[in-house]
């Protein structure tokens, strides 16, 4: 399970980080160990294949995207294990294909709420997210970017460098900075990492935040997620898990220890409710939150729920 371990790492680390690239390299990740295992019997393979799923879905519990591909690529119904590692490369080369697509699906189907002259606040680092506001961009559109620090990781700096690196007029401001600067704004764009039955969206720390702020100022907010970014698992009542991490990602140990009667939290997302939420973006459309049941019924399965 040696591949397999290190992604699961690169993936628990962040390393490798995004509902989106997770998912795509999870993906990759059992095929490849599937296909490692081709000497075993059948009933051995379907184990192993379990317990690789497992330690890839335990690595981050938020992103709903994670066990969806998991799911979706490691169902098959052979009898040997020759067929079964043959469904299983191409159920992940469809994933992998599909969550490329989609991106730039997305990137079409939201950039048609860009109008020229939007200034567009985003936060953290989200490719679906950033391929509307690319896209929009690449149209002609003079369009603009306020991209939040999304401490504590600072994954607004990835985002700043890859909307530089497009050309497109970028301000960086500090996440407490996000209600003052509301009124520069014309929508809100951000991404994903899981949406649950009733709209509501989980993703990085500071999300509710915007789209508090936007509903406040009354400016649109939009996000922009791939299909399987929702969770069919909310449809049986189950909550988004909301990842805590380490204080040391906040305060420096050292620091921390000094001071005994102090603690540190640091919950790596938050949930928007519905009604703080215009519209969704996926590859398959645009839909008000209210639709997130149709979203996974039609497109993802509802025995993706169980
Ligand atoms: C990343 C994050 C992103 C979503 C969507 O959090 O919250 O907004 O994952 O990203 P982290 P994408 O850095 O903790 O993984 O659109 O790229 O899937």
């Amino acid at each position: 399970m040696d591949d397999l371990n290190t992604t699961a790492e690169k993936i628990r680390t962040m390393d490798i980080r995004g509902a989106g690239r997770i998912a795509v390299a999870a993906s990759a990740a059992l095929r490849d160990y599937a296909m490692s295992l081709k000497s075993l019997p059948l009933s051995e393979f379907n184990i192993k294949l379990e317990e690789a799923a497992k330690t890839l879905v335990d690595t981050r519990p938020t992103a709903v995207s994670l066990p969806n591909a998991v799911a979706l690529t490691k169902r098959h119904n052979a009898t040997n294990v020759y067929d079964a590692i043959d469904e299983i490369s191409k159920n992940a080369e469809k994933f992998i294909t599909n969550a490329g697509e989609a991106l730039e699906k997305i990137g079409m189907i939201g950039a048609q709420r860009i109008h020229d002259g939007d200034v567009i606040m985003t936060h953290c680092n989200s490719h679906a997210a950033l391929s509307i506001i690319k896209t929009a961009f690449d149209q002609g559109k003079d369009i603009s970017v306020i991209a939040t620090e999304s401490r504590p990781r600072r994954q607004g700096l990835i985002t700043i460098r890859e909307l530089n690196d497009h050309g497109i007029p970028t301000t960086l401001i500090v996440d407490s900075a996000v209600r003052l600067t509301m009124k520069e704004v014309d929508l809100v764009v951000v991404g994903a990492d899981s949406i649950s039955v009733n709209g509501a969206l989980i993703n990085k720390i500071g999300t509710s935040q915007l789209a508090m702020a936007a509903q406040e100022a009354r400016r649109n907010v939009i996000v922009a997620a791939e299909t399987y970014k929702f969770s069919p698992r909310t449809l049986l009542g189950e909550m988004v898990e909301i990842e805590d991490r380490s204080s040391d990602e906040v305060i420096d140990a050292e620091i921390l220890r000094e001071l005994p009667n102090v603690k540190v939290k640091n919950p790596a997302f938050d949930v928007t409710p519905a009604e703080y939420i215009d519209l969704i973006i996926t590859e398959v459309g645009a839909f008000p939150p209210s639709m997130a049941f149709t979203v996974i019924k039609d497109y993802l399965g509802l025995e993706l729920a169980v």
